[in-house]
């Protein structure tokens, strides 16, 4: 049984300045806010004077390599372990037996959150989880702040906006990330880094991509399966992304990209209208209002994308009847 509880930001502050021998946790298939958040409060929490490590089931991407600066390594025994913009347990991956229980502070964005931890602060007002550590950092003291923290915090602001252009931005997104380039990082050659670098093979993922998309719900639907042996040919980091991909095409509202699983297909939708958090959950998955998860337990292609497609077009109809 859960017996989680909702602190504030101060309180979380507080409990961060009582403690001490810190592991922070970053979710599977970690992408720029859960390792911005973890390097950036590592850092930030060395500089105050404690221990402080980061782990994750999956090694941090060659993209994201600089994080690694920001923190000095330290061996100790964890006392106390914080998770960052995990939004269900297991998604702590492989370290889920092991500290799966033992999260006292989980930090999170995400409107799906389950809680897990002893104590929450989740604001899925945030565009991400990045955004409430900067403001948890300050708590600590502006000490805590340096040119590579406030790189790592950027990097998940910039990640999780789409570099400041999905819906979920804000202004607030803007002015911490303003706050944030003030320390002095490059943050053009960063985002050359995390947005326009891409490697041969992702490239021709994007060309299989657009020539194999189909259309449906007169063409305001966007669906690509992407079956295990295509993308085993490909580095995962070169996964990361595609799920945008079809709704970047004129006139499509909703964009659902399948990628098959052991158990099934990981289907993953973006709109610019429709509540697809909504059209997840019924699938048991969840995420953001404009951008969502689930899994289709099938290992048919087919009846996977047809029961989406039936969610999504119901959706689509639904919307363009209000307009
Ligand atoms: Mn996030």
């Amino acid at each position: 049984m859960n017996k989680a509880t909702n602190i504030t930001l101060q309180q979380a502050a507080e409990l961060l300045a009582e403690h001490d021998n810190f592991l922070i946790l970053s979710h599977v298939n970690p992408d720029g806010d859960t390792v911005g958040c973890a390097y950036g409060l590592c850092g930030a929490l060395q500089r105050l004077g404690k221990k402080a490590k980061v782990a994750c089931s999956d090694s941090l991407s060659e993209r994201f390599s600089y994080m690694e600066e920001a923190v000095e390594e330290q061996r100790f025994q964890e006392g106390f372990v914080i998770s960052v913009d995990v939004a269900d347990r297991s998604l702590l991956g492989d370290l889920e037996k092991t500290y799966g229980d033992r999260v006292g502070l989980a930090i999170d964005h995400h409107l799906s959150h389950r809680p897990f931890a002893e104590k929450v602060y989740v604001d899925d007002s945030a565009a991400a989880a990045c955004e409430i550590v900067y403001d948890l950092v300050k708590l600590l003291g502006e000490v805590c702040l340096d040119e590579i923290t406030a790189k790592c915090l950027y990097t998940g602001i910039a990640t999780d906006t789409g570099c400041f252009k999905f819906g979920n931005t804000t202004g607030v997104s803007h002015r911490k990330a303003g706050e944030l380039m003030d320390y002095g990082f490059d943050a053009a050659a960063l985002n050359y880094v995390l947005f326009d670098m891409k490697t041969k093979a992702r490239i021709g993922l994007e060309r299989y991509v657009f020539e194999n998309i189909e259309f449906f719900a007169e063409d305001k639907g966007a669906i690509i399966a992407l079956s295990k042996e295509i993308l085993d040919s490909v580095d995962t980091e070169d996964v990361n992304g595609i799920s945008a991909l079809p709704r970047q095409i004129l006139g499509v509202e909703v964009g659902i990209v399948l990628k098959e699983k052991k158990d099934g297909w990981k289907v993953s939708l973006r709109s610019n209208s429709v509540n697809v958090q909504e059209i997840c959950g019924y699938f048991g998955g969840g995420g953001h209002i404009r951008a969502a998860g689930c899994t289709i337990k099938t290992a048919d292609v087919e009846e996977a994308k047809k029961l989406i497609k039936e969610e999504v077009a119901k959706a689509i109809e639904e919307l363009l009847k209000k307009r």
